[in-house]
């Protein structure tokens, strides 16, 4: 379905899984993965027949971040850092945060650099017990990057952010659950079936309120509560008049399970 390998993208329903495929790279990016990996999401945004994203690495990890074989100093040259972060990465968290319906992201190991960027920007993440997040950045002199000094420190607070990206001391699953930074740790056996099960449970929901009640919530983050009211009524209006909200009520009435359309 995609024109490069580097990504894997599989459609079920209203399900699109997308699985970072440079598993000998630990799925490190190269220029090549994020192209395809940001056509597979722009087609994710654009189909109304999308209704969940689930995305995930293959092979023992999530993703390592940036490919470090196209940064060897020894080269002689030093790189725009500046660039790629405008040219890539900034771009995909955009449109991971603003895509109107939910993400999942299953965390199937390490998850370091901008990789664990990225998954902190989906919406839901799970991760298997052996996973790990961490911020690699200060290990090689760098700051955090694809947004995740936002999302660190939203996530667990200031103390917790500034000892994680300053140490680069792994997190594994189980805390960064306690800790808030993700949905849950699962067993490795059970990640994937369970990320799958939740994944198509919301492609079969009210997809325009699922994407609504996303926004909503990033917006609280900068929001003051009058602003975030004004918000709350323009999205409910807008929810209102959907064929979901029509057949949610519908459905309490009739006492039965709601179909819902995704419109
Ligand atoms: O444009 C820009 O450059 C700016 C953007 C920056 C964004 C960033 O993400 S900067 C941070 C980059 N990432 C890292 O610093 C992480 C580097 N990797 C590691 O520290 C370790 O690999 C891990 C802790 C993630 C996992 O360790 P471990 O022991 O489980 O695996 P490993 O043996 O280190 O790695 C397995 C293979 O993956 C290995 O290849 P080999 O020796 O089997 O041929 C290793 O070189 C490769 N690999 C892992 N991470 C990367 C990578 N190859 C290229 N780039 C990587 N980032």
């Amino acid at each position: 379905m995609t024109a490069s390998d580097t990504i894997l993208v599989a459609r079920d329903g209203g399900l699109m899984q997308i699985t970072l495929n440079r598993p000998d790279k630990l799925n490190a990016f190269n220029p090549e993965m994020h192209r395809a990996l940001r056509a597979a999401l722009e087609q994710a945004a654009q189909d109304d027949s999308v209704r969940a994203v689930l995305l995930t690495g293959a092979g023992r990890g999530f993703c390592a971040g940036q490919d470090l074989g196209g940064r060897d100093p020894r080269s002689g040259e030093r790189a725009d850092l500046g660039e790629t972060i405008g040219t890539f990465y900034n771009p995909l968290i955009r449109l991971l945060r603003g895509m109107p319906k939910p993400i999942v992201c299953a965390v199937n190991g390490v998850a370091a650099g901008a990789g664990a960027s990225i998954a902190l920007a989906c919406d839901i993440v799970l991760a298997g017990h052996s996973a790990r997040f961490i911020q690699a950045f200060s290990k090689l002199g760098l700051a955090p990057d694809a947004g995740g000094s936002w999302s660190l420190a939203r996530l667990v607070g200031e103390a917790r952010a500034k000892g994680l990206a300053l140490t680069a001391e792994p997190v594994d699953a189980q805390t960064a659950a306690a800790w808030g930074l993700i949905w849950k740790a699962l067993p490795d056996e059970t990640l994937m079936d369970e990320a799958i099960a939740l994944a198509q449970r919301l492609a079969e929901g009210p997809t325009l309120g699922l994407g609504l009640t996303k926004q909503a919530i990033q917006a609280a983050a900068t929001n003051d509560m009058d602003a975030q009211l004004d918000l709350e009524q323009r999205f409910q209006r807008q929810a209102g008049y959907s064929d979901d909200y029509a057949e949610g009520v519908t459905a309490f009435l009739e006492k039965r399970k709601p179909v819902f359309k995704g419109r």
